[in-house]
């Protein structure tokens, strides 16, 4: 039988682990679910960050160092734009805006993202299959003290540093999910949920109607892998954010977010007196290393998690 594998997938930790997990099962076989709630529109190009991240990540052309763009790039349109008076804070690269140019030039000509991603899959040598969460525009919005700033103007511009008072997955509500999600999810193997940030990554893609009853209804198994270490993220801000939310910044907080579909857990070794409480909740849990340092870890990382669906 071939049921698939789904992932739900925000940004840097998200294609972080996706890499382990392509080096135990074939590429065929996954289904990953992208954030497109950090999509913006940049000189008129629509840039899709999460999207991207997974497909350089994947193919191996990401600049690994910071998690993003190309590796080996240039950066001579930028340095124009910024000579002609432009913001220089969201760097584009060379080979990034060709990207941006291609999908947004077949944007205009009609295509949906799912349609125009599905091919880049390919033209970047995949055989995954990448899906945007949604066809239709969600943006994600923080409110501040200072007013709503979108998610790349909190996350790049402002480096994380406005208190969070509400996240907006602005016309979320109108939206549906991108052709083939809920049938993945109902028909699938497991369903994974990433290493990512739980409000502007996983909740992203659980605010479009249908996929969290989807979550919720599906017979396949649904684990966790928690993006929170002995109270730390790898990277970014989720734990100042969950915590300017009123949300436990730990393993157990993670865990009691997502427990409504959650079967399993995935918690680090140093996080292992947790497990018994996260367990209170009725939720099977699996301490081992989640630090993703090197590549035999993240391969023991996967082959653990897919052992759990
Ligand atoms: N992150 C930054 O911190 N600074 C940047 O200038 C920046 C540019 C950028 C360009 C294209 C792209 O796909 C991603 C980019 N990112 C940048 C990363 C990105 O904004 C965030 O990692 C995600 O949105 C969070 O998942």
């Amino acid at each position: 039988m071939n049921k698939k594998i789904v992932v739900l997938s925000g940004g840097v930790g998200g294609a972080r682990f996706l890499e382990g997990l392509i080096q135990i099962i074939p590429q065929g076989k996954l289904f990953i679910i992208g954030n497109t709630g950090d999509d913006e529109q940049f000189y008129g190009l629509h840039v899709s960050p999460d999207l991207d991240t997974v497909l350089y990540t994947l193919s191996g052309v990401v600049n690994a160092k910071q998690g993003w763009g190309f590796k080996n790039e240039t950066y001579n349109v930028m340095q124009q734009l910024t000579n002609l008076g432009n913001n220089d804070w969201f760097k584009l690269g060379d080979k990034d805006l060709a990207v941006h140019i291609h999908r947004t030039n077949l944007l205009k000509q009609g295509k949906k993202l799912s349609e125009i991603t599905d091919e880049l899959v390919g033209k970047f040598g995949l055989t995954v299959k990448l899906v945007p969460m949604t066809d239709d525009s969600v943006k994600t919005f923080i409110k501040t003290a200072h007013g709503r700033i979108s998610f790349q103007e909190y996350f790049v511009k402002n480096r994380w540093q406005d208190e969070v008072l509400d996240i907006i997955y602005s016309s979320a509500e109108k939206t549906k999910p991108a052709p083939g999600i809920i049938d993945a999810i109902l028909s699938s193997k497991g369903v994974i949920i990433s290493p990512s940030n739980p409000l502007v990554s996983i909740d992203t893609i659980l605010s479009i109607p249908g996929i969290r009853a989807a979550l919720i209804k599906t017979k396949a198994k649904i684990t966790a892998i928690s993006p929170i270490i002995a109270g730390e993220t790898i990277k970014g801000p989720a734990v100042k954010m969950m915590k300017e939310m009123g949300i436990e910044a730990s393993a157990l907080g993670v865990a009691q977010h997502y427990r409504d579909f959650l079967d399993v857990m995935i918690i680090d070794t140093k996080d292992k007196e947790l497990k018994r409480r996260i367990e209170k909740l009725g939720i099977k849990t699996v301490v081992t290393n989640t630090i993703m340092k090197n590549n035999k870890i993240k391969k023991e990382l996967a082959q653990i998690v897919v052992n759990t669906v």
